[in-house]
């Protein structure tokens, strides 16, 4: 079987979660199929890549594109890693060095990166004789491409949603770019045109990254499409996030901590730690630093109990307003908390989970979700929101106190958090063994549920049309 996966990014072009996906997903296909990938080369050409691919990238073909009144050239360079064939499509749109920014050019880069494709399967197929099985396309950016694909060399095409993003395009930009065959009424919203429901509609599968947010979001939107949606839990790299690769994993979890702490200006106590994008609308990185501060001000029970132990480290960065009030509280609980703003690549991210007693992660939604399952891994015990993967992948201890791996509360909700937070901290003082066993049974349960062989080997009946599944939708579809 040959799998052509279309996307905008890919390791080493990385934004967020789906680069991790995206490239793990095609490195564990390989046991099972041949695997390609097509993105835009996002200026990685000019790009020192020496350590990320089998070799540089080599010229393979060259064509033309036709977009409004002007054509343009696109050159496809083509090279590997770690076995999977990696295509890159270059032109002035589709090198611009910055991935969904500023938004003008994006679009402009999805609409040749649409065109592109076909492009490059009309070449591919006289060159190489041999026809792509599927087509996988993740997220929007890349469903027009799967449907000129589809309709021109009878590929069926698989849409994963990493993150439903509503987005739509005005019909008079379609046609200005000239692809008004894509033009299908029955999407129309006014004016615009919903791209991920015109893909929902057009693809032969339709997935997302786990059951609770296909549940979360079914009324609003997968409803239509039942019959042939499903979901694919993504995984995680355990090898790599493994305690046995820390700088100091000859040192106890509590001799690491103390040490990270004091590298980082802050006395022994109990860590929580949270990493990732500084974002209140999905990350809620805002309701962590509220429920910091109630804790602080002691306004949950039990805190004062706990209250001058608590260190919190925050590491990331984005929004300008959170990275603001963080470096604010750091600076009046300079005995509590440290903002690292700042990404500080993975391996030092790696200390950190193999250092802290708790991860917190407060996210308003998640479609998957990576950090609770690298925390997980790491023996960092998880402190998240019951939505999305994180409560398809948390064990929570008041739901099952046996099998727990970590801590669920409702999302949006700093008190509830910061309950949780002392509650936690509370137990750590007193009764080591318990979380001694959450951690532990965080990363069996990680190992053995949440790995990559086990997600391509459902993308692949995915691909062959097997994996729908009648879900029991329950009752918490309703929005909290
Ligand atoms: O993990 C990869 C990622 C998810 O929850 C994440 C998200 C975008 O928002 O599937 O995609």
């Amino acid at each position: 079987m040959l799998v052509s996966m279309a996307t905008f990014e890919h390791l080493p072009i990385r934004v967020g979660g789906l680069a991790e996906a995206v490239t793990s997903l095609g490195e564990s296909l390989r046991k099972y199929a041949d695997v390609m990938v097509l993105m835009p080369s996002h200026g990685l050409l000019e790009k020192d890549v020496g350590g990320d691919f089998a070799h540089r990238p080599l010229k393979y073909c060259d064509f033309r594109i036709f977009v409004g009144d002007r054509d343009y050239p696109v050159t496809v360079y083509a090279t590997e890693r770690r076995g999977v064939r990696i295509f890159l499509f270059s032109n002035e749109v589709l090198d611009h060095p910055n991935v969904y920014q500023p938004r003008e050019i994006f679009m402009q880069k999805m609409v040749h990166f649409t065109k592109a494709v076909p492009g490059l399967l009309n070449v591919f197929l006289k060159k190489e004789m041999v026809k792509p099985d599927i087509i996988h396309i993740n997220d929007w950016h890349c469903v027009f491409s799967g449907a000129l694909v589809k309709k021109y060399f009878k590929i069926p095409f698989v849409f994963t949603i990493h993150r439903l993003c509503h987005e739509r395009i005005s019909v008079h930009d379609l046609n200005e770019v000239n692809l008004s065959e894509l033009v299908d009424n029955n999407f129309l919203e006014g004016e615009l045109f919903n791209i991920e429901k015109f893909g929902a509609h057009r693809c032969d599968h339709l997935t997302t990254v786990s059951y609770s947010y296909l549940n979360e979001q079914w009324r609003n939107f997968f409803s239509t499409f039942e019959g042939k949606t499903t979901y694919v839990w993504n995984g995680t790299d355990h090898a790599f996030w493994n305690p046995a690769e820390l700088d100091y994993a000859h040192l106890s979890r509590p001799e690491r901590r103390a040490r990270l702490l004091q590298d980082n200006g802050l006395p022994d106590g109990v860590l929580f730690f949270n990493v990732g994008r500084l974002d209140a609308e999905q990350k809620g990185i805002d309701v962590l630093l509220n429920a910091f501060k109630l804790i602080m001000q002691n306004e949950v029970g039990g805190a004062g109990n706990v209250r001058d132990q608590i260190r919190f480290v925050l590491l990331g960065s984005g929004d300008q307003h959170l990275e603001h009030e963080a470096r604010q509280l750091q600076e009046q609980y300079p005995l509590n908390m440290k903002a690292i703003i700042d990404y500080l690549g993975r391996e030092t991210t790696r200390e950190f989970y193999g250092a802290a007693d708790f991860c917190v992660i407060p996210s308003n939604f998640e479609p998957f979700g990576l950090v609770q399952l690298e925390a997980m891994c790491m023996g960092c015990i998880p402190i998240g929101t019951k939505v999305g993967g994180i409560n398809d992948t948390v064990i929570d201890l008041h739901y099952n106190s046996e099998e727990c791996t970590g801590r669920l509360v409702l999302p949006r909700n700093p008190a509830a958090l910061a309950q949780a937070m002392v509650e936690m901290a509370s137990v750590t003082v007193g009764a080591e063994d318990k979380l001694e066993g959450m951690r532990t049974r965080g990363r069996e349960h990680v190992i053995m549920n949440f790995n990559w062989d086990k997600a391509a080997q459902r993308y692949l009946l995915a691909y062959q049309n097997k994996a729908t599944i009648k879900l029991p939708f329950v009752s918490y579809a309703e929005p909290y």
